[in-house]
């Protein structure tokens, strides 16, 4: 596997020199976040960024993410033009070398948390969900975390697509991703990028809103929807094991199986309810998640791509990105290293 450290760019507390002491790091994933969901990336800001990366003596391993403009998921008319932008995003980013490109198709926020700062027992925070603080009024009125999502600056537009998203339902949001998709992965597979779709976080609809990558038969309907190797998945444990249903092992061996593992993210999750959790530290003792047995498949399918900690808590006074702190992702980068020499040795 290619160890990979997620970092958001020239105003993230974590430098890449801080990264790269953290052993066994080689990759970084990041993306140009600045740039609009929609906008075609500029080439010289797509050669700076590999060029600062490779000044700090690390590779530039994925772009997390390019972001899918809304009117893509809604199938709006204006779609077209950005499905073009998108295509030259991928043109340019395959000429910097760039191999990985990490998507998603979850209508509006992104991934969602009721708190960003949940205190544990050890006095610890971290990320968590409880869907009994989930309605509309409260996402509204900001009380709901949504940590990709400005919702001061957009809370009218919020409204209005949430109604909008609700008419819409389920199957139109498959029939505008494999519209997308369509469109997009022949030009990935043609200049050698491997699409990887992150699946919706957490695993459920959120107040009436379609989300449709949460399980197995999600990713095989994915599948199906463009059979060609650069259509496949980002595999997150955290946000498929928030839901008791999905057998994350199973999931995994037969995405890799099939070759369609082109991105993998590990973490664990507490689960507190049938659809609540905390995002605990990485170890298997800590979670609900065995993750011992998902580096083992991982070392029995011989996955060579990328691979990050994903979030952390925050501990030792760090302060930062809710999630993206040095300290406990660097912890879980390092049990995860141990994870692999062992279950590789063992295998
Ligand atoms: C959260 C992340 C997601 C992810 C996007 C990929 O920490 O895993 O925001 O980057 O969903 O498009």
């Amino acid at each position: 596997m290619q160890m990979s450290f997620r970092w958001y760019g020239s105003s993230d507390p974590v430098t890449l020199a801080n990264i790269r002491q953290i052993p066994g790091v080689v990759g970084i994933v990041t993306s140009l976040y600045h740039i609009p969901a929609g906008e075609a990336w500029p080439e010289d800001e797509i050669r700076a960024l590999v060029q600062t990366i490779e000044a700090a003596g690390l590779q530039l391993s994925v772009i997390e993410s390019v972001p899918v403009h809304e009117d893509i998921k809604l199938g709006r008319a204006t779609r077209d033009g950005y499905i073009a932008n998108y295509q030259t995003t991928l043109r340019r980013l395959a000429a910097a070398g760039v191999r990985t490109v990490c998507y998603n198709f979850m209508p509006l926020f992104d991934w969602l948390r009721t708190s960003l700062a949940y205190e544990l027992p050890d006095g610890s925070t971290t990320l968590a969900y409880f869907d009994e603080e989930v309605d509309e009024q409260a996402l509204l009125a900001g009380r709901l975390r949504l940590p990709a999502w400005n919702l001061e600056t957009d809370s009218h537009l919020l409204q209005e697509m949430l109604v909008t998203y609700r008419e819409m339902g389920t199957e139109a949001l498959w029939d505008n991703l494999a519209y997308f998709l369509q469109a997009v992965i022949p030009v990935a597979d043609e200049v050698g990028i491997n699409m990887a779709i992150h699946p919706d976080d957490p695993p459920w609809p959120v107040i009436g809103i379609p989300r449709i990558i949460v399980d197995r038969a999600a990713f095989q309907r994915l599948i199906g929807l463009c059979d060609k190797p650069a259509n496949g998945v980002c595999f997150c444990s955290g946000s498929l094991g928030a839901s008791a249903d999905n057998d994350l092992p199973l999931i995994l061996r037969e995405l890799g199986e099939a070759k369609r593992v082109h991105f993998v993210h590990l973490r664990n999750v507490r689960k507190v309810g049938p659809r609540s959790f905390y995002e605990s530290g990485h170890l298997s003792a800590d979670g609900s998640i065995d993750m011992l047995g998902l580096v083992r498949v991982l070392a029995e399918i011989n996955y060579a791509g990328p691979v990050r900690p994903d979030h952390g808590r925050m501990i030792w006074g760090e302060t930062g990105n809710p999630g993206y702190g040095l300290y406990d992702r660097a912890l879980g980068l390092a049990y995860l290293n141990g994870l692999w020499e062992a279950a590789r040795a063992f295998a």
